[in-house]
């Protein structure tokens, strides 16, 4: 438990706040004062840590520049939003709600959108909500971080959704108000008013930007709204997939919601109303870290896989495998993980998915994600090093997943399971007994038994939570496995220019060099060269972006380079003898 104190006082949860707290970077870049020491932290305390992290999201606002989750500006924004969007399900014909981002911020439009349409499905009305995400639906299950910096592609993509429609409203999302795709459809929405209200989510406070600069200025008369509360630093720095993600996913539907339930049950959209069920969600954290020893069995299992260079498996049902499925697509962008490191799976395939442009396989063996997958190209080569972890929560699942537990236990004991069950219901243990017995480990997170009206919210908290655990189980993972430097992930790609900038800035801070130094060394690595050739030094970041697509250990290399001052070759060789990078550095570190 090195360095952990668990007195952590209100100061410690609070620092960030603080204005001479790494005061150039915003928000969502700064590094957390709680996880410095994630790196050399035991399973049991890296999930303490992102307990306290998430509980940050909930931090009542403190006098300080930071609007939070809670805030009342937060919530009336919320209220107005919530209205727009009713306004729009009751015309499906000519309006729609679309939502859009990059990487996880596309990822969760599309649950969401998936989400609220089977919503209306289910109510047999028409869907009214669409999604976008940057380079398209293989996005939903791959790494593609250049499209994020194309403000053009996200017009073109808006306009294409938007097609013959007269009335939108346009929720462009991105964590730290940063992704020019975004931008540039929200700009184009201002500039087409008569159609388009333009909303923004984000978890930083609004800065300079010019964009959201006018959207500011339109916020005034409602012709655009501002949802940018803060939730604290990531756990991992700049990791906006976890507590990003996580507040995404609780606005969006907490609005959603609201709208639903005026149009459909006659429930007037209220301040209470809404304060009460983001609430809600805060519940949900208490609930899913109450079972601390089970998440912390699967980290440590996951993370052992991960040490041998085995892999980790998510089988799932219903739209909680689509949780896995997204956690598995991150590994690959934030840990430099290899697609077959960490994987999931989908009970039914892309038929369950019911993504826009449909069955992907045919793009390769990663896009291969039904649980049939699974069986043909996963179960034949299993070991008890890999781990395998259900992840379901309907009782009507309960047979399949009883089936796929024992194909799976044929092969190894290293099997896990994840399930939710509502409080008292004695048909689901029967059943969940026997598969219990075939599991290594078992986290049952327990819910108050449902009313009608309380089922569809539910199950989007059983959504959050499944997304916290598993969040906790890839991060934590790769954390045991040395991946993560403090609590920086030193290599990172650099293929957008958020992240060049966000690995200038690591060298920097690692190296204790000056800018100038720090960005040599970063494209010495990108180019593979000794010395830079003034075509290199006077490229543009897009240029050394799609560049580093192809390079590996970018960062680490210039890092190495920084610190010793050795040859391209000679850092490369220490780094293949060395592959952790922290242990690889820490003999020049402090
Ligand atoms: C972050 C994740 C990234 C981001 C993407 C969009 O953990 O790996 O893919 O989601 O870069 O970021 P943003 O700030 O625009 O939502």
């Amino acid at each position: 438990m090195a360095g952990l104190d668990w007195t952590y006082g209100v100061s410690t949860l609070r620092q960030w706040e603080s204005a001479d707290y790494e005061p150039s970077l915003p928000v969502s870049e700064k590094s957390n004062p709680l996880t410095r020491d994630i790196d050399q932290a035991s399973a049991y305390s890296i999930v303490k840590m992102l307990q306290l992290c998430d509980s940050q999201m909930f931090q009542e606002e403190a006098g300080t520049a930071y609007q939070r989750l809670l805030s009342d500006q937060v919530v009336k924004t919320l209220m107005e939003v919530a209205k727009r969007v009713a306004v729009i399900i009751k015309d499906p014909q000519e309006s729609c709600v679309v939502m859009s981002g990059c990487g996880t911020s596309g990822r969760l439009a599309f649950l969401i959108s998936s989400g609220f349409n089977k919503a209306l499905s289910q109510l047999n009305q028409s869907k009214v909500y669409s999604y976008i995400i940057a380079g398209g639906d293989r996005a939903l299950l791959s790494s593609q971080e250049a499209p994020e910096d194309d403000p053009r592609l996200g017009v073109l993509s808006l306009k294409k959704v938007c097609e013959g429609k007269k009335r939108v409203l346009f929720i462009g999302i991105s964590c730290g108000l940063s992704a020019p795709f975004v931008a540039g459809q929200l700009d184009f929405c201002m500039q087409h008013p008569e159609v388009y209200t333009p909303v923004l989510v984000g978890f930083n406070p609004a800065h300079q930007a010019s964009v959201v600069q006018r959207m500011q200025e339109l916020a005034k008369s409602q012709k655009a709204f501002l949802i940018n509360p803060a939730v604290g630093p990531e756990a991992i720095s700049g990791s906006s997939r976890m507590k990003g993600g996580s507040a995404t996913k609780i606005l969006l539907e907490v609005a959603f919601s609201a709208a639903h339930a005026a149009t459909f049950s006659n429930t007037p959209i209220t301040y209470n109303g809404v304060l009460e069920h983001m609430k809600a969600y805060e519940r949900t954290l208490d609930v899913t870290y109450s079972q601390t020893d089970g998440i912390t069995a699967l980290v440590e299992a996951a993370g052992q896989s991960l040490r041998c260079s085995r892999h980790v498996y998510y089988l799932g049902w219903g739209s909680l495998a689509l949780l896995g499925l997204i956690d598995a697509s991150e590994c690959t962008p934030t840990f430099g993980a290899d697609y077959e490191d960490v994987r999931g799976f989908i009970s039914g395939g892309y038929r369950e998915l019911n993504n826009n442009d449909g069955p992907l396989t045919s793009l390769g063996p990663k896009f291969s994600i039904a649980h049939e997958d699974f069986l043909h190209l996963i179960l034949p080569c299993l070991t008890d090093k890999d781990t395998v972890l259900l992840i379901y929560t309907h009782p009507d699942d309960a047979t399949e997943v009883g089936n796929m537990a024992r194909r799976v236990r044929e092969k190894t004991p290293n099997l896990h399971a994840v399930h939710h069950q509502a409080d008292g219901d004695t048909a689901a243990s029967l059943q969940q007994d026997d598969i219990k017995k075939l599991c290594l480990s078992t986290l049952k997170i327990t819910w108050p038994r449902e009313t009608l009206a309380s089922g569809t919210l539910q199950h989007m908290q059983r959504e959050l939570s499944t997304k916290l655990v598993l969040n906790a189980v890839s991060t934590g993972a790769h954390v045991l496995k040395g991946k993560i430097y403090q609590n920086h992930m030193i290599d990172l790609q650099v293929t957008n220019t958020k992240l060049y900038r966000r690995a200038t800035r690591l060298l920097q801070k690692l190296s204790a060099c000056p800018e100038e130094n720090c960005e040599e060394a970063l494209l010495k690595a990108i180019y593979r060269v000794d010395m830079l050739t003034v075509e290199m030094t006077s490229s543009d970041i897009t240029t050394h972006t799609c560049f580093a697509r192809n390079s590996t250990k970018v960062v680490p290399l210039a890092l190495v380079i920084l610190l010793t001052s050795w040859s391209l070759m000679e850092a490369e060789s220490h780094l293949k003898q060395q592959p952790i990078v922290r242990e690889a550095v820490a003999q020049w570190m402090w």
